[in-house]
């Protein structure tokens, strides 16, 4: 096993994790502003990183759908808050990107301040997910978005996305870095998932976490 990289899991958790999310995955709601969220129901799980970093990819290989979440080359295809209900146990929350410039800057601001509000004040988060590229690693925008969960203690877990595009060599090392940033974070899972929705690698260890995440919190 790669040193910090969450890949630990017992056969048994990677099951559970399989059978959690194989259950229906379906839309429900969608949210421009903070102000107009869905009540409060099934521990929620949330996305977040820069614009076309993979949340909504990550989100479809998570549940085995290839077009539940709205994907696209282009930044800036996630503009609202979307909810998704996986049956009665989770809720799954798919974000609009930040750290864009060709979002355009007007949009880019609403879309921050939507997104902090969102991970601020919501009692049923139960773990956001900071999304950062494989291949550019962590920048200043999202050294932001982590700071601000830092200061509300809301815990989050990181997560390398597009791992089919970083060499198997170059793995070690940017997992080693991005451990050293989180280090100093206390709200920071100590581990780092890395993942491709592409071939599919590391997700049953996401899918595991999350299904232990949710049987820690019935205990
Ligand atoms: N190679 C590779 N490409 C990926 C992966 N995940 C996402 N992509 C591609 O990256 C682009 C952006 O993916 P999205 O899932 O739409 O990204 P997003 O973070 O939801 O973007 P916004 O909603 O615009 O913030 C698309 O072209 C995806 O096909 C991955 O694991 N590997
Ligand atoms: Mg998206």
């Amino acid at each position: 096993m790669t040193t910090g990289l969450a890949a630990d899991f017992a056969p048994e958790a990677i099951e559970a994790g399989r059978k959690l999310f194989a259950g229906p995955c379906d839309f429900f709601f969608a949210a421009a502003k903070s102000d107009g969220l869905p009540p409060i129901g099934a521990p929620e799980i949330a996305f977040a990183g820069r614009s076309n970093v993979g949340k909504s990819s990550l989100i479809n290989a998570l549940t085995g759908r290839t077009a539940l979440a709205r994907t696209s080359h282009t930044p800036g295809r996630t503009q609202e808050l979307i909810f998704f209900a996986l049956g009665e146990r989770l809720t799954i929350v798919d974000m609009p990107g930040y750290g864009y410039a060709a979002v355009g800057k007007a949009k880019s601001a609403t879309w921050v301040g939507l997104i902090r509000d969102y991970l601020r004040g919501r009692p049923s988060l139960m773990r956001a997910f900071v999304l950062i590229d494989g291949r550019r690693g962590i920048k200043d925008s999202d050294e932001a978005t982590m700071t601000a969960l830092d200061k509300t203690a809301v815990s989050y877990a990181v997560v390398l996305t597009k791992r089919d595009e970083v060499k198997a060599a170059d793995q070690p090392a940017l997992v080693a870095a991005t451990l050293e940033a989180l280090r100093k974070r206390p709200a920071a899972y100590p581990n780092v998932f890395f993942t491709s929705a592409q071939t599919g690698e590391g997700v049953s260890e996401l899918r595991a976490h999350v299904a232990q995440l949710l049987a820690e919190r019935s205990l």
